[in-house]
């Protein structure tokens, strides 16, 4: 961000901008993730701007889960790219090489992320349906249109990824998990020897210009060889787990999947699909267990785990918060929301908003400008928020909302920020930040 300071008045002002930043976005068949960083349509991304877009159009946030929809693999895997004609973003369908693996005419990357669609689908239903009239009516066709599709992509997961009775999905891509470069995901990374591949130049480093808030080269190169080694098996599920030389249980993600389970059963009871209710529910069991089952009991957080090693990561990231999200223990939620409020979250009195950072504010390999190694990310902020408040605990979500919406009232829209400054960092007019602008205001 320029050193023209762009603050915002007040919180209409702040909707008002918000709106603004998503319309700029819209290319008419999707909202890309970001202007110039991000020019395509990314999963999660896209579940969380189909969320900020209902606050104005219920139809036009629908139109933009079909065009997802629309590239889900015959397989039910949703990818976590789905590409527009914009040039500029590396690496693309052509480096991707999922032509061939991917349905006829689709183009998008070969991997997922994860899985908050249902919850972020249930949100919307709820906001047309309360709204009636033409909204419900939408939502209520779509909903009934398209569950098996959602179905698909849960059964897809549960079976492909989460199929060992552990209660935990299998990522294969730091990329799957949405928050790529947490230092979750550097032990099983320095496990990844890139061997030959074709050179690469990078662009998005020539977007965000200082270097430090994004992923290193060295990254990149695992980053890519993955890539690779999917390709080189033509994204064959069944062939995955024996070659990737990166296979870990992520916790977040699994706990995502819990809640969305959850959800989508409730969506399939309302709208025609209740047979599907039980199964959905069993997973969900299935998936919050695991998740507990994770938990440090030193530390309190959610852990991932390497698959190749079967040692246990147990680093302070926000995902160790994981069971915020689907945990049915008291005890534990007790325990996790002493943690996010203590000193080495929320609670850290340097903070300049009362937010939880990617990595606590205390880990020694805290860094508090990169990417997801330190700042402060406001989709988390309201995911994590959304989560407490379904849960009935509405005096935390206001506390958030009102630290949330303070940290926004900047002006730009940042990917993320500092965590002791308040600096936007990353891209600027970043769409699922200005959605949960709109989220927070609704
Ligand atoms: C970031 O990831 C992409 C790769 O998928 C990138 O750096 O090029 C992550 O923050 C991810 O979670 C997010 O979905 C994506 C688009 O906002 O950007």
């Amino acid at each position: 961000p320029g050193e023209a300071a762009y603050p915002i008045r007040d919180l209409g002002e702040l909707g008002q901008r918000a709106r603004d930043v998503l319309a700029a976005n819209d290319l008419g068949t999707m909202v890309t993730a970001a202007p110039n960083l991000y020019p395509h349509m990314w999963s999660w991304d896209a579940a969380f701007v189909a969320a900020g877009l209902s606050t104005m159009s219920v139809a036009r946030a629908l139109q933009e889960l079909d065009y997802l929809l629309a590239a889900q693999w015959n397989s039910g895997m949703i990818p976590h790219i789905v590409f527009s004609d914009v040039p500029g973003y590396f690496p693309d369908v052509e480096r991707w090489g999922t032509r061939g693996a991917s349905p006829e005419g689709v183009q998008s990357s070969g991997i997922c992320q994860p899985p908050v669609h249902a919850t972020l689908l249930r949100r919307i239903v709820e906001r047309a349906t309360a709204a009636g009239g033409e909204d419900g009516r939408l939502a209520e066709e779509f909903a009934r249109r398209t569950l098996p599709r959602w179905i698909d992509w849960h059964a897809w997961l549960r079976n492909t990824r989460g199929g060992d009775g552990s209660g935990l999905l299998t990522i294969y891509h730091g990329w799957e998990s949405g928050m790529d470069n947490s230092p979750r995901f550097d032990g099983p990374y320095s496990r990844v020897r890139p061997g030959e591949m074709e050179p690469f130049v990078r662009t998005d480093t020539l977007k965000v210009t200082d270097h430090s808030q994004r992923p290193s080269d060295e990254e990149y190169s695992r980053y890519l060889w993955l890539v690779q080694q999917m390709a080189d098996v033509g994204f064959d599920d069944a062939r995955l787990p024996k070659v990737m030389a990166f296979q870990v249980k992520d916790v977040f993600m699994s706990a995502i999947f819990a809640a969305a389970n959850e959800d989508l059963a409730v969506l399939a009871e309302q709208f025609g699909h209740s047979e599907e209710a039980p199964q959905l529910r069993q997973w969900s069991q299935e998936f919050r267990q695991g998740v507990d089952a994770t938990v440090d009991q030193g530390t309190g957080l959610a852990r991932d785990r390497d698959v190749l090693t079967g040692e246990w990561i147990g680093l302070p990231t926000i995902a160790g918060f994981a069971p915020l999200i689907s945990t049915g223990s008291q005890p534990l939620l007790d325990r996790q929301l002493g943690i996010f409020e203590g000193p080495d979250w929320t609670g850290d009195p340097r903070l300049a908003f009362p937010l939880p950072a990617s990595t606590s504010t205390t880990y020694e390999g805290l860094k508090p400008r990169q990417y997801w190694r330190g700042p402060v990310w406001p989709v988390m902020n309201w995911f994590l928020a959304h989560c407490l408040r379904r849960r009935g605990d509405e005096e935390r979500y206001r506390q958030l909302r009102e630290a949330s919406l303070a940290q926004l009232m900047e002006g730009h829209f940042g990917e993320y920020y500092e965590p002791f400054t308040g600096e936007p960092l990353g891209s600027m007019d970043q769409s699922w930040t200005a959605a949960v602008a709109l989220e927070w205001l609704a």
